[in-house]
């Protein structure tokens, strides 16, 4: 009980790795005034852990940032006033996020009427592929606009399908960028890239830009130059205020716990006056329900976009608890694996959606324990209140592109979620079935070289079905092919890998996918990719982690000419009984820290890790050391060994 408590608590700090810096400048403007409840950004601090978050929530703030001793809210007044009366001290925010200190309406981000024109834009270049769905109205009456990606769009075919939504909550405005990237990427990369070719022949992908137009329409229109740092959406309320917050107002566990949300109106989490009291959260549960065919829903996963923080989360939200009724061991190793999985190629944190406060009625909730549908949220970027959900639109095309790998992961993941965690015979089922072998690993394979790999299928029940071939985790610049590329179940194919001349080198697990008519199976094979011998170090000696303490462990590279790759690896293996205490560094030559862990990863014990970083700039030549912080509370463990190919 002790321990769990703690790590809870250490949980509170796991998305303030890095310390703030000083708000914005030229702002300081109060918070907004207007006919609804007064509100602003505050920071509160006097808190003393976790019980004391959930007085924040309990009194209807919304937490938008915690790090150690601040944790910085969007409240009412009303809030804010209550929260002092407990004797907390209360500090109207400038700056992060609250006043915007550039235009407004920043051109790069995307208005309603701007992504009306965006999505009949993609609709009307890729008319086979691509199609507008209205789903409903918003409070306001505007259209809520689905896209509909695949091939023969116009036609429901059995194909596993997708769902994201984007911009539930107004002013979190990259995440409609986020969508629309997404959606630019499936139809602009059709027919040119084969990864993209073949999720859009073998998925139904719908896409929900804007859940909440209303707000972000609200929150693009103050007439005194700044953003409104509105939440909710628009739905008037009976005591004058307005809006309710719709990742609150979903059907599962709505409004369960004392501290999940409010029933306050206008409240930052304010709850609605019923489940799916909002126009917009109903419509998409109409939309999602409606995705049931022949008792069985269609939709495999979901993915709900937000801002920020830099997180991957799953369910539950509503409780601490790792497993709950809908949530049994085997579900939560597939959260974890898919979490994992997302994070390993986008940088941010996985973890259990309650790791900082519990939020109730929330989306991945309902979407997972009543639909079964595989159910993430991303927080995007920042990782810091500053900028927080006002960064500036030259942010765009690289924190959405940052997400591609992971967004596509996510896709050739959704028709069987669980073959991540190694349960793919176990829950996915087909009457016709197949299995998919191969040897376990082979040689090692040169930069620019290419290795054969003999894959083999078999029929395990019911008849024979044709089988295309997949492979996930290649490494960038890494291309395969299958020869035949067609084959009849209980047939046998080659799988031809070949290396970049800049793929990095080490170990890649892949996972060979035997795509057949009625079901995928997979079978694993470990691809080495070798480049010189003398740009790859390891350090084999264990070294314990002081609780707290910092450790630094070296590897001198000699002889490897030049500068170092561009998908450098660090892999780094960690035991430990709880990372999120821990702060991984690898130090170049020239002293400069390159981040690789920062504290976080709820409910994974350990670093396995082989972080992939960009070293292009410096020479692998030098002494290049792995620095290991752990923050302490408690929690220990040691360096086992980590190797360097540069
Ligand atoms: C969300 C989480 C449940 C993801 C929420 O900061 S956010 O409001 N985007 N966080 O509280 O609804
Ligand atoms: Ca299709
Ligand atoms: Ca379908
Ligand atoms: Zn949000």
């Amino acid at each position: 009980m002790r321990r769990r408590t703690r790590t809870l608590i250490t949980a509170l700090v796991t998305t303030a790795a890095v310390l703030l810096t000083a708000p914005a400048p030229g702002s300081g403007a109060p918070p907004e005034r207007g006919s609804d409840h007064p509100r602003g950004s505050y920071t509160v601090r006097g808190l003393a852990g976790r019980d004391d978050l959930s007085r924040l929530t309990a009194a209807g703030a919304a937490i938008d940032y915690v790090e150690h001793g601040t944790v910085y809210v969007t409240a009412t007044d009303r809030t804010a006033a209550a929260l002092r009366a407990q004797g907390l001290e209360v500090t109207a925010q400038a700056g992060a996020g609250t006043l915007v200190t550039y235009p407004r309406v920043d051109a790069g981000y995307t208005t309603y009427p701007e992504l009306l024109a965006a999505v009949d834009a993609i609709v009307a270049a890729h008319p086979g592929i691509a199609k507008r769905v209205s789903i409903g109205r918003s409070a306001e009456n505007r259209d809520l606009v689905a896209l509909k990606i695949s091939d023969n769009v116009a036609t429901d075919e059995a194909e596993p399908e997708l769902l994201f939504t984007a911009n539930q909550h107004a002013r979190e405005h990259l995440t409609v960028e986020q969508a629309l990237y997404l959606a630019k990427q499936l139809t602009d990369g059709y027919a040119a890239d084969p990864r993209v070719t073949a999720v859009v022949d073998s998925r139904e992908i719908w896409i929900v830009p804007m859940v909440n137009p209303d707000g972000v329409t609200w929150d693009f229109g103050a007439s005194n130059g700044r953003y409104r740092n509105w939440r909710l959406n628009r739905q008037p309320n009976a005591d004058g205020s307005v809006g309710t917050d719709l990742n609150r107002n979903w059907g599962y566990q709505w409004a369960c716990c004392p501290t999940g949300s409010t029933d306050i109106p206008g409240d930052e989490t304010y709850h609605g006056t019923a489940a799916f009291s909002a126009p917009e959260t109903a419509a998409i549960r109409d939309f999602v329900t409606s995705r049931v065919v022949g008792g069985k829903q269609q939709i495999k996963a979901h993915l709900d976009i937000h801002t920020y923080s830099e997180l991957v989360i799953f369910p539950a939200s509503y409780s601490q608890s790792p497993l709950v009724p809908g949530m049994a061991a085997d579900d939560r190793a597939m959260f974890q694996g898919l979490a994992r999985g997302m994070a390993d190629r986008n940088g941010y944190v996985p973890g259990q959606s309650s790791i900082m406060y519990i939020a109730d009625g929330e989306i991945t909730d309902w979407m997972w324990f009543t639909q079964h549908i595989a159910s993430f949220t991303f927080e995007m970027y920042p990782g810091t209140p500053n900028p927080g959900f006002y960064p500036p639109a030259s942010v765009i095309p690289a924190e959405t592109a940052r997400n591609r790998d992971a967004l596509l992961f996510l896709i050739e993941s959704a028709d069987c979620p669980y073959r991540v965690s190694g349960k793919e015979t176990t829950y996915c089922t087909a009457a016709d079935d197949l299995s998919v072998s191969t040897a376990t690993s082979g040689g090692p394979v040169a930069r620019g070289a290419a290795a054969t790999v003999a894959v083999t299928t078999a029929v395990t029940a019911g008849s024979a079905q044709p089988v295309t071939f997949s492979v996930l985790g290649l490494p960038p610049g890494a291309t395969a092919s299958f020869s035949p590329a067609t084959v009849t179940a209980g047939g046998s194919t080659t799988l031809t890998v070949t290396a970049g001349a800049s793929s990095p080198q080490g170990l890649f697990p892949l996972t060979i996918l035997g795509n057949g008519t009625q079901i995928s199976r997979s079978a694993a094979y470990a691809l080495t990719v070798q480049g010189s011998p003398d740009c790859t170090g390891t350090n084999d000696t264990d070294t314990a982690i002081p609780d707290p303490g910092t450790i630094n462990s070296v590897i001198t590279v000699t002889g490897c000419a030049g500068k170092a790759n561009a998908h450098s690896r660090v892999e780094v293996h960690i035991r430990h009984d709880y990372v999120g205490d821990l702060t991984v560094s690898l130090v170049r030559p020239d002293g400069v820290l390159v981040p690789l862990h920062r504290r976080g990863g709820d409910g994974y014990p350990n670093i396995d890790t082989p972080y992939v970083v960009d070293l292009s700039a410096v020479n692998a030549a030098g002494t290049w050391r792995l620095r290991v912080n752990d923050a302490g509370g408690s929690g220990t463990g040691l360096l086992d060994s980590w190797t360097l190919t540069l």
